[in-house]
């Protein structure tokens, strides 16, 4: 045992999110250092039926003693370099297959704690020891959400969750960023001027929340960064992240658009997509299903894959059964990892790594409600995702861009952004 990472304490306290939520936060002392993280928790109505759930049976009323009388008693005195069998202490502690008892929000805060502590006990950076071994690194490309609905906002605003953006042609992580705050900036400019009411609202992930069906948020989107390719000689691709479980209505087996007053069958919602891609050279489009539904994404993948990364988040919930499953049945070639989906580091890397084996390219992805932790950041490195989901502004969102960008600086020559080509049809 290195005994620098020997843990000596944890702690845990209530904090808030960026939704002004209580949350957990966890601290995980050792000898030689110690590491930190809060929570982060998804919107009702976003969060995946399949994701495991954010404070189980003990609530956060009962989360920070899970932590501190059942959990820190046996994590004191082990290593927390040896992150997989504290996170199978942690899952031992639970007792259930899917954190149902303790919450994926506990579990992961603690997992992800170890894993800073072991990395400051070590004096190396977060990437590298989440890495393990590896020595060459990609910048993971970062998707910035310009326009919101859905779950994310209220009043009168798109159906749809996120109308984003992905600057294809940066050559640099921090290019990438500054892109995605152009379009930000040039789409709410473009929101003043078509509607005197608009008066710089935003949702959850500081995305605009405006006044518009799904159709106009892409053309103004699409408007956004035309102005900002010529400004800059720039490529921008437009992307989707539609949650359809929120409007998926069962009993009807239909697609509701409220703004449009309008059900959409699977089939229709099929060919809606399509057209989608089609009108508006869409690069990315995620949950556009119901995550029940592996073979309507295996439809549009079919359809459109070749010239658009298909994810599915929902749809996977960062779980290696689920994942498998839609490899069987081609559903994905993308899809999104979050740690607290699944609940330990170690998870989320099982399913992320078998996701990769399966030529599945993976984002490393924020949630709505989110802390100032940065661990995404250092995930994306160490993990080999092709993209970061982590919105474009916010403090808690930008804690994430700044980190890659000290990443980039750090790694110099031997980082480049991760490649984010498709086949073309
Ligand atoms: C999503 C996330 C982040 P939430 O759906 O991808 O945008 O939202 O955390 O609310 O599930
Ligand atoms: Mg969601």
């Amino acid at each position: 045992m290195t005994k620098k990472c020997t843990i000596r304490k944890v702690l845990a306290r209530e904090v808030f999110d960026s939704r002004g939520v209580p949350t957990l936060e966890v601290d995980v002392v050792t000898d030689n250092g110690y590491g930190r993280n809060a929570a982060p928790f998804g919107a009702p109505g976003s969060r995946g039926e399949y994701e495991a759930s954010a404070y189980g049976s003990v609530g956060i009323s009962g989360a920070m003693n899970v932590v501190l009388s059942e959990i820190a008693p046996r994590l004191v005195g082990m290593d927390a370099s040896e992150l997989a069998t504290c996170d199978e202490t942690i899952s031992e502690i639970d007792g259930t297959t899917n954190f149902s008892r303790i919450g994926g929000n506990v579990s992961s805060a603690v997992s992800i704690a170890i894993a800073r502590a072991a990395a400051d006990s070590l004096r190396v950076p977060l990437y590298r020891f989440l890495a393990s071994g590896m020595d060459s690194f990609s910048l993971p490309f970062p998707l910035g959400n310009i326009i919101g609905g859905g779950a994310h906002a209220t009043g009168p605003t798109p159906d749809m969750q996120e109308h984003l953006v992905l600057p294809v042609s940066a050559k640099s992580l921090k290019e990438a960023v500054s892109l995605n705050i152009m379009v930000h900036s040039e789409a709410g400019k473009l929101l003043a001027k078509r509607d005197a009411n608009f008066c710089g609202g935003s949702d959850d992930e500081r995305s605009w929340a405006a006044d518009l069906n799904d159709r106009e948020a892409f053309e103004v989107l699409a408007e956004a960064c035309d102005i900002v390719a010529k400004e800059t000689g720039a490529k921008l691709r437009l992307g989707l992240d539609l949650a359809a479980d929120r409007i998926w209505d069962v009993r009807a087996k239909q697609y509701l658009y409220a703004r449009e007053g309008k059900g959409r069958s699977t089939d229709e919602q099929i060919d809606y997509m399509e057209s989608l891609v089609r009108d508006f050279s869409l690069y990315y489009i995620k949950d556009a299903f119901n995550s029940n539904d592996y073979l309507a994404f295996a439809e549009l993948r079919k359809r459109v894959g070749r010239s658009c990364f298909v994810c599915g988040d929902d749809l996977l919930a960062t779980n290696v059964k689920r994942t498998r499953e839609a490899v069987k049945q081609s559903s994905v070639n993308s899809m999104i990892i979050k740690v607290n989906q699944i609940g330990t580091v170690t998870d989320a890397r099982k399913t992320n790594d078998f996701a990769q084996s399966q030529g599945i390219r993976t984002i490393i992805s924020h949630r709505s409600g989110e802390t100032e932790d940065d661990t995404i950041a250092h995930i994306g490195v160490a993990w080999n995702c092709a993209m970061i989901k982590t919105g474009v502004l916010g403090g808690e969102r930008l804690a994430k861009l700044n980190e890659l960008i000290r990443i980039e600086e750090y790694l110099r020559e031997n980082a480049k952004l991760a490649d984010i080509s498709l086949e073309v049809k």
